[in-house]
């Protein structure tokens, strides 16, 4: 298949669907020209990434997760940076004096599909405050607070210290938003890690990681939750992982598919 040709199936495909759709539910005008300025409004309001990554990105996720082996992957999502500061492991997250939050040890190993460590691993971290709130987005906080790129230490371990991020919203105020109020859908995301692992000769991994018991695991308006991704911290002890204060400690293993040999598109 040509280029074009995939393009244009592609594209008729999902034309047809959208007016299927306008045709199954008799559409007005009025609905049509309600969603047209809906639409001109995202993307005036920037929010075009935003709205792809929370409605359509689990689609190509999961397309792309079939046939993988290691550990889950989920969607990256719209708050990725890349450049954060290369930190060695035991790392600090970069975080502001007082940074509120429950301190959270984040303690890892990277391996192949088999567990054998991977020594020249990075793991990318990224996420929200305890008020929910992404650095250079919503949140008060500066680039790069909450984001850095840790560098595994020679047996494939990594650890991070930081906070317990907060369930996160989607900006009610914006187009995205007024669509979840429209509907009654719930704006929220359970709270969650970002990551994304690379190592030399493996594919990259792109992952979450939510908490157990956290009220929005089954409503996640992105659709990213998967059951091997939620993890259960424990209750350590001041004093104990290098840390001076009572912290949630977890662990997790992130096993690296090996790289795909380039097919070509049969
Ligand atoms: C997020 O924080 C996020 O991770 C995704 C996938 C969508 C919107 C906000
Ligand atoms: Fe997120």
């Amino acid at each position: 298949m040509t280029q074009q040709e995939r393009i244009s199936t592609v594209a008729r495909d999902l034309i047809s669907g959208i007016n299927t759709t306008l045709e199954r539910h008799n559409v007005t005008y009025e609905e049509y020209q309600a969603v047209k300025n809906w639409l001109i409004r995202l993307g005036q309001a920037g929010e075009w990434p935003l709205y792809l990554d929370v409605f359509h990105e689990f689609t190509v996720e999961q397309i792309h997760a079939r046939n993988r082996r290691g550990s889950d992957s989920t969607i990256e999502g719209p708050y990725y940076l890349p450049d954060m500061p290369v930190l060695p492991s035991p790392a600090a997250l970069p975080m502001r004096e007082d940074e509120p939050g429950q301190p959270l040890v984040f303690s890892a190993d990277i391996t192949d599909v088999e567990g054998n460590p991977i020594t020249d691993a990075v793991l990318d971290i990224w996420h929200a405050d305890a008020e929910g709130k992404y650095s250079g987005f919503d949140s008060a906080a500066p680039v790069p607070n909450l984001r850095a790129q840790v560098v595994a230490d020679g047996s494939g371990h990594v650890e991070t210290r930081g906070i317990v991020p907060a369930p996160y919203s989607i900006p009610v105020m914006g187009p995205t938003g007024q669509l979840c109020r429209a509907a009654g859908w719930s704006p929220m995301r359970p709270a969650h890690l970002h990551f994304m692992v690379r190592a030399a000769g493996y594919e990259r991994l792109t992952s979450q990681l939510f908490f157990t018991g956290d009220t929005y695991l089954q409503s996640d308006i992105a659709s990213a939750v998967k059951p091997g991704l939620i993890i259960t911290p424990e209750h350590h002890d001041a004093g104990t992982d290098g840390v001076d204060q009572p912290h949630a400690y977890v662990h997790y293993q992130f096993r690296l598919n090996p790289a795909q040999v380039q097919r070509s598109a049969a």
